[in-house]
């Protein structure tokens, strides 16, 4: 959003105000006033004109200048329609330069997990990819997909949907709570972490984030669930998104923090897992804890293993 659509905003929110008060306020015109009402007006916000001038009567349920509006992190959101994936316009925009920008979308139409898997995306989710420039060595970006997954799961259960993260990024709805089979848990969201850089220091980093928010079973895979499956009725995209960036805003700086909260709401710790880890190797035993910047430490026959990075079975306790 242009910062004098947000002003505009800003200060309707407080009372409603003439396009002369407001064009004096903002040293604009009236007429780029008029323009950007109804530019506002276009994206669902209902900005009646009456006798005291503009007033703001409603905000609309998702879109860039709604979300943008009333979020307390320092990032810009850059929404579009439909993209084949957020992380791939995050990535172009990251390679420009940009930074602490989240790139929104209503739908993707190629949206990826990890190792290239596909993402289910249609309209009614939540899709973004978040553009950081931390100033950081690569071996500590872990850390940033378990702030994501604390922050996913936050506000999921702020909305009333008891959520918990399995190591090391999905955030999964127990089977009591609207989840499928008896032995797994149904997965709600998913974290998509990708970076480029050198050794010693991080270039960019795309934190993408896939939630499952307003869609119903069947336009999901098998395994998955939603905000609406669970709740029986939708959420506020607007506020839930700007619950999960506020959230990730204020943990991404204090890595302790993001372990102790990620420990918190983590479904992995203490059940039987099998791991498949990156380099190959398959490993069975009981999750103990998680480590910075996001290892995974398991107990098995042959002591304790710490696994950097893999997929995750939680197995039924024996
Ligand atoms: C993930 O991968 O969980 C990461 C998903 C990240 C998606 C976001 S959306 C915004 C941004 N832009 C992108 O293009 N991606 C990110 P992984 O752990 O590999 O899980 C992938 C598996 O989850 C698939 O193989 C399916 O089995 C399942 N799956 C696919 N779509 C799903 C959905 N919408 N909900 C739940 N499970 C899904």
């Amino acid at each position: 959003m242009t910062d004098t659509r947000g002003s505009i905003l800003d200060a309707l929110a407080e009372a409603p105000r003439s396009g002369e008060a407001l064009a004096a306020n903002l040293d604009v015109s009236r007429a780029a006033v008029w323009k950007h009402v109804e530019a506002l007006r276009e994206q669902g916000f209902t900005i009646e004109s009456g006798p005291d001038g503009y007033a703001l009567r409603s905000v609309p349920e998702y879109g860039g200048d709604a979300i943008q509006f009333g979020l307390d992190a320092p990032f810009e959101i850059a929404f579009h329609d439909s993209v084949g994936s957020t992380n791939d316009v995050a990535r172009d925009l990251a390679a420009d330069g940009a930074e602490d920008v989240v790139v929104v979308a209503a739908e993707q139409t190629g949206g990826r997990g990890r190792l290239d898997r596909e993402w289910a995306s249609p309209r009614g989710g939540i899709w973004q990819s978040i553009v950081l420039q931390p100033d950081r060595p690569p071996a500590t970006i872990p850390q940033f997909t378990l702030a994501a997954a604390v922050a996913i799961t936050t506000a999921a259960r702020e909305a009333g949907v008891d959520a918990g993260i399995k190591w090391p990024n999905d955030v999964l709805v127990s089977e009591s709570d609207g989840g499928v089979g008896a032995d797994s848990d149904a997965k709600l969201s998913g974290v998509l972490t990708e970076m480029e850089g050198e050794a010693d220091r991080v270039e960019w980093l795309i934190v993408g984030m896939g939630i499952n928010a307003n869609l119903d079973a069947d336009e999901l895979p098998e395994g998955a669930t939603s905000l609406r499956e669970v709740l029986g009725e939708d959420v506020n995209r607007r506020l839930f998104v700007q619950r999960v960036l506020e959230t990730f805003d204020d943990l991404r700086a204090d890595p302790d923090r993001i372990l102790d909260a990620w420990r918190e709401r983590a479904l992995t710790l203490g059940r039987e897992v099998r791991v498949e880890t990156a380099t190959g190797d398959t490993v069975v035993g009981t999750a103990t804890d998680v480590e910075l910047p996001g290892t995974l430490l398991v107990e098995t026959d042959d002591g304790t293993k710490r696994i950097h990075a893999g997929d995750c079975e939680h197995l039924r306790p024996a």
